[in-house]
C-alpha cells in the first residue's frame, strides 16, 4: 500500500513537474526507486542520473530511464576494457587472474545485454528488458563474489561491481514503475 501511494504521488508529481526543470524529475523518479526497491541508493540515484543529464536530457520517465540504461551500458563496456587491461598485468596473483577471467566472460555477456536492454526499453518490451538487465545484475554479482571465495584476495572490482549493481537496480526500478503505469 505503501509503495502504490508513493507511485501515486510520484506520477502526480511527474504531472505537476511536466515541461519543468529535470532535477525534479530526476529526485521524485530516484525517491520512488528507492522506496520501490531497498537496493537503489538515492544519493547514487540522483548524483549519477544529474551528472549524466549534462550529456542528454529527459523530459520523462521513460526519458530518463534510457539516459539510466546508458549509464549501465557506459559503466559495463569501461569495466570489460578494465578487466582486459588488468590481465596484461605479468605479475598476478593466479587465483585473481583466474577471476578477473571469469569477470572478463561475464562482463562480455554483459555488453550484449546491455545493447538487448537498451533495445527492448525502445521499443517498452519492458519484461525482456527487464531480463536483460537482471542478467547484468547477476554479472556484478558473480564478478565480485568469485574474489571473495578466497581469503585474502582484493577484489580490484569491488567499486566497479557496486556501480554496475546499482546503476541495474535503479534502470530495474524505473521499469518496474513504467510497467505499473
Ligand atoms: C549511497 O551512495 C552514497 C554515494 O554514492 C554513499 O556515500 C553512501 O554510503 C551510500 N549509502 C548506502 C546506504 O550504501
Ligand atoms: C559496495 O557496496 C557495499 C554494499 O552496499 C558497501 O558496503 C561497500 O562499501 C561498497 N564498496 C564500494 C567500494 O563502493
Ligand atoms: C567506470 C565507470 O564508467 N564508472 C562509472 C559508473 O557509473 C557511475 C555513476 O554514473 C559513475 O560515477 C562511474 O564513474
Amino acid at each position: 500500500m505503501r509503495i502504490f501511494l508513493s507511485f501515486s504521488h510520484l506520477f502526480l508529481s511527474l504531472l505537476a513537474f511536466r515541461g519543468a526543470s529535470c532535477q525534479n524529475l530526476i529526485q521524485d523518479t530516484c525517491k520512488a526507486c528507492s522506496e520501490q526497491d531497498s537496493n537503489v541508493n538515492l544519493t547514487f540515484c540522483t548524483t549519477s542520473l544529474e551528472a549524466a543529464l549534462g550529456t542528454g536530457s529527459a523530459s520523462d520517465l521513460h526519458g530518463l530511464g534510457m539516459i539510466s540504461m546508458g549509464l549501465v551500458r557506459r559503466n559495463v563496456t569501461d569495466t570489460r576494457f578494465n578487466i582486459k587491461q588488468l590481465l596484461k598485468s605479468k605479475q598476478l596473483d593466479p587465483y585473481v587472474r583466474l577471476c578477473l577471467k571469469d569477470c572478463f566472460d561475464l562482463y562480455s555477456d554483459a555488453t550484449l545485454s546491455t545493447k538487448e536492454a537498451m533495445k527492448h526499453y525502445k521499443f517498452q518490451r519492458y519484461i525482456d528488458a527487464n531480463f536483460a538487465l537482471s542478467s547484468i545484475m547477476d554479472a556484478s554479482t558473480t564478478c565480485e563474489q568469485g574474489f571473495h571465495e578466497k581469503s585474502g584476495v582484493v577484489s580490484p572490482l569491488t567499486k566497479r561491481n557496486n556501480d554496475t549493481f546499482e546503476l541495474s537496480a535503479m534502470t530495474l526500478s524505473m521499469i518496474y514503475i513504467l510497467q505499473s503505469s
